[in-house]
């Protein structure tokens, strides 16, 4: 067994980690507190391929392998967990899912220009009403023969607004339950597609959530991605993968924190002495240490199975349920370790606190993975 990265791994996790320093860092207290999108840093990254990193070079991509990605996205979570879940929905749900099911005309058309990063995507499966309980879609597609007729509202959709090109999940055929789910290509400025307002969150404040509303949306036949009735597979099958990505995020939201908490502990004097030389201080931090590489091996571990062509359903769910979990702890103790200085924004931790909590929800609650563990487990 080998633990090393390759040179190529190596230079891609430094590459990130010179990007966020020097792209990511300045202004992101501010666009923070403004919930400003970091337009300019996301065209950047989509520029150094940052955007479309697993992606075939014959689609525009930067075919990477996953375990690449994972370091990329730690890096770039430890700075700014708002540009990271950017990239992590583009990658891990819009490029993967059209790569991996889209038709070549697709491909063509909307994977190219999303891998290279010229356009962002958003994937909208969650509903007012149907987020865990994913099969419960209300929004409907109805069949009228050379094109779907769509209607309803998704909610807390990443990339909401700046988005181009959305991976819609509805039902046509409620009958068939699931089986009656397609995921479909809506491109933003289609008759009958509005974005509403922009949510106000406790974390990832960059980010651009929305809901969306959709009236009577005409999407071509030809935009179905899949026989009809894949959508609720593509959707599962495209959330194992993203489970990687945001565990990832975690791990780089929960590894930023303990770097600050380290630093100021070596900086920072109480009674004489510097805070890490207390042991209350000391002991904290080494069980952030291990926390946090028990999280970085188990999201290495996924991203090598699906590099492996092998099933990584029940790898990503573990690694995303242990740093989501494990980053609110950290981020807490990171707090912790700054005291009065934590609270407050110019120190960065207080964010990377708020920020975390996302994890623990998105792309499946960390009860969610619980089920996806419990029944591989139990079915083994
Ligand atoms: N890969 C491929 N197919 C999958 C799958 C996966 N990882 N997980 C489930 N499926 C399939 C099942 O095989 C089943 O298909 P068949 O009937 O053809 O066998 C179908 O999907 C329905 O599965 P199941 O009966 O297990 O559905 P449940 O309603 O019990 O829900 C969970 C399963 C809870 C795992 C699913 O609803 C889920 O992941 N929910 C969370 C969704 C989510 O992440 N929401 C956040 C929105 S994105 S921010």
């Amino acid at each position: 067994m080998n633990f090393n990265l390759s040179e190529e791994q190596i230079m891609i996790r430094n590459a990130a980690r010179d990007f966020a320093q020097t792209e990511l860092l300045p202004g992101v207290i501010e666009r923070d507190e403004k919930q400003q999108f970091p337009a300019e840093q996301i065209k950047k990254m989509g520029e150094l391929g940052f955007l479309g990193m697993m992606v075939d070079p014959k689609y525009g991509g930067s075919g990477l392998d996953t375990v690449s990605y994972v370091l990329a996205m730690e890096e770039i979570s430890k700075i700014d967990a708002s540009a990271s879940v950017v990239m992590s929905v583009n990658n891990s749900l819009v490029c993967w899912g059209l790569e991996h099911y889209g038709t070549e005309e697709q491909k063509q058309k909307y994977l190219v220009p999303l891998a290279k990063g010229e356009i962002i995507g958003a994937f909208c499966l969650s509903e007012p009403e149907a987020g865990s309980d994913a099969t419960s879609q209300k929004t409907t597609a109805i069949d009228k023969g050379d094109y779907y007729l769509i209607n309803g509202t998704k909610n807390w959709i990443t990339n909401g607004n700046n988005a181009t090109v959305y991976l819609v999940i509805a039902q046509t055929d409620p009958e068939k339950m699931h089986k009656g789910i397609n995921a479909l290509i809506v491109e933003k400025g289609m008759e009958g597609f509005v974005v509403g307002p922009k949510e106000n969150k406790l974390g990832i404040r960059g980010s651009d959530t929305h809901s969306l509303m959709f009236t009577d949306v005409k999407v071509p036949k030809e935009n179905r991605i899949g026989e009809d009735g894949f959508g609720f597979k593509f959707a599962m099958k495209t959330l194992a993968g993203g489970r990687i990505g945001i565990a990832s995020q975690a791990l780089g939201i929960a590894s930023g924190a303990y770097e600050l908490a380290l630093k100021y502990s070596k900086e920072r004097k109480a009674f004489g002495k510097e805070i890490s030389k207390h042991q209350a201080i000391a002991f904290k931090l080494a069980d952030m240490a291990v926390q946090i590489e028990a999280a970085r091996h188990l999201c290495i571990k996924a991203a090598w199975e699906k590099d492996q062509k092998q099933n990584y359903d029940l790898s990503g769910a573990m690694a995303k349920l242990y740093a989501a979990d494990m980053a609110m702890q950290v981020t807490i103790e990171a707090v912790q370790i700054h005291g009065g200085y934590g609270f407050v924004k110019e120190y960065h931790v207080e964010r990377l606190m708020r920020d975390a909590k996302i994890t623990q929800i998105y792309e499946g609650t960390s009860e969610i993975q619980k089920i996806v563990i419990s029944r591989s487990i139990l079915n083994d």
